[in-house]
């Protein structure tokens, strides 16, 4: 975070002296994103930074470093913490290994829809979430939209859970994903989502999830030619502030940012369907098959998937987290 400098001039004998002043008129923030100019995110990313400086008359701008520029989530995540970066957008599964909320959200087949998952965001759980990520050190400052992940394949579509056997699957280092792909009984391969293209060049890789967007975005759909739409799971995106850079600013100046970013949480959820519609459009003209849900045989890949319950439900508090989210309308 940069604070503004003003330049003030002053003549003796005839020549101007010149000397900055810091009155921390301005602050640029910087906001790091892994995602290229063009992705829904990024627009987004963009509409927060334009309400922003027009809300606060130019007091507080974002410096968007999108494309990866600033490295990978894992290294946003503590990095945000730190306060060496005032915003990051990660999903919320980078956060698994800190925060239990995002451990409950990343279970597979836990959100029934889109709009479950919004009112469940929306509701108590969004709440402990936002506490739970301030205990670990950074401010929530909005959701996005994350889609549906589903497993992408470079070898042969998946039909069954047999066909995970032997298959070697990119995932986010979470040990939700890590004990998902072993249940269906793949082998899970922990890479950042910069290096995944080299790995599916190199052949170290047969298969990551994701969703749409995203497998288009990155162009994985150049090398995991089946999309297969098995829907397993639904983990939101979030942009968070480290505690840091939101200790310094004014209680006017946060006001400011949380309705900023509530503008763009609210023009990306308008953006989203669309976005997902043109990638999957997209994905069907550069020729990958689709493999529709329907020809999946998905009550024994469900059944699998969802024994990773018992492991992450362990006590009366967990089980009734869970079931608070399962019963949210
Ligand atoms: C995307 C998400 C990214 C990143 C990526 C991944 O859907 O928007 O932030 O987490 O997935 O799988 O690494």
């Amino acid at each position: 975070m940069k604070s503004g400098l003003i330049r003030f001039g002053v003549m003796v004998g005839g020549f101007t002296l010149g000397f900055w002043v810091n009155l921390a008129v301005a602050k640029d923030l910087v906001l790091a994103e892994v995602h290229p100019a063009g992705h829904v995110i990024v627009k987004s990313e963009e509409l927060f930074g334009n309400r922003l400086a027009a809300a606060t008359h130019g007091e507080l701008k974002i410096d968007l470093k999108s494309g990866g520029q600033l490295g990978n989530e894992t290294q946003y995540w503590s990095k945000v913490r730190d306060g060496s970066i005032d915003i990051v957008r990660v999903n919320m599964g980078v956060l698994v290994n800190d925060v239990l909320a995002a451990k409950y959200m990343s279970l597979p087949y836990l959100f029934r829809s889109r709009d479950h998952m919004w009112r469940v965001l929306g509701g108590d759980f969004g709440k402990r979430t936002a506490a739970d990520i301030d205990k670990a050190g950074a401010v929530v400052l909005a959701y996005y939209d994350s889609g549906t992940r589903s497993f992408y394949t470079s070898k042969k579509p998946i039909r069954n859970r047999s066909d995970f056997s032997g298959m070697r699957i990119r995932i986010q280092d979470s040990p939700v994903y890590k004990d998902l792909i072993t249940e269906l009984g793949g082998t899970p391969v922990v890479i950042g989502y910069d290096k995944v293209v080299d790995a599916f060049k190199k052949g170290e890789i047969d298969a990551a999830e994701n969703n749409l967007p995203s497998y288009v975005s990155s162009e994985h759909y150049k090398y995991a030619r089946y999309f297969n739409l098995d829907e397993h799971s639904s983990v939101p995106e979030v942009l968070l502030m480290s505690k840091k850079t939101w200790n310094t600013l004014s209680a006017e100046q946060r006001k400011a940012i949380l309705a900023a970013a509530n503008d763009s949480a609210e023009y990306m959820k308008k953006q989203w369907v669309d976005y997902e519609a043109q990638a999957l459009a997209t994905a069907k003209k550069e020729g990958v098959t689709i493999v529709d849900k329907r020809q999946i045989n998905m009550t024994g890949i469900e059944e699998f998937a969802v024994r990773l319950y018992s492991k992450y439900i362990t006590d009366a508090n967990d089980l009734n987290t869970v079931l608070s989210i399962m019963r949210t309308k």
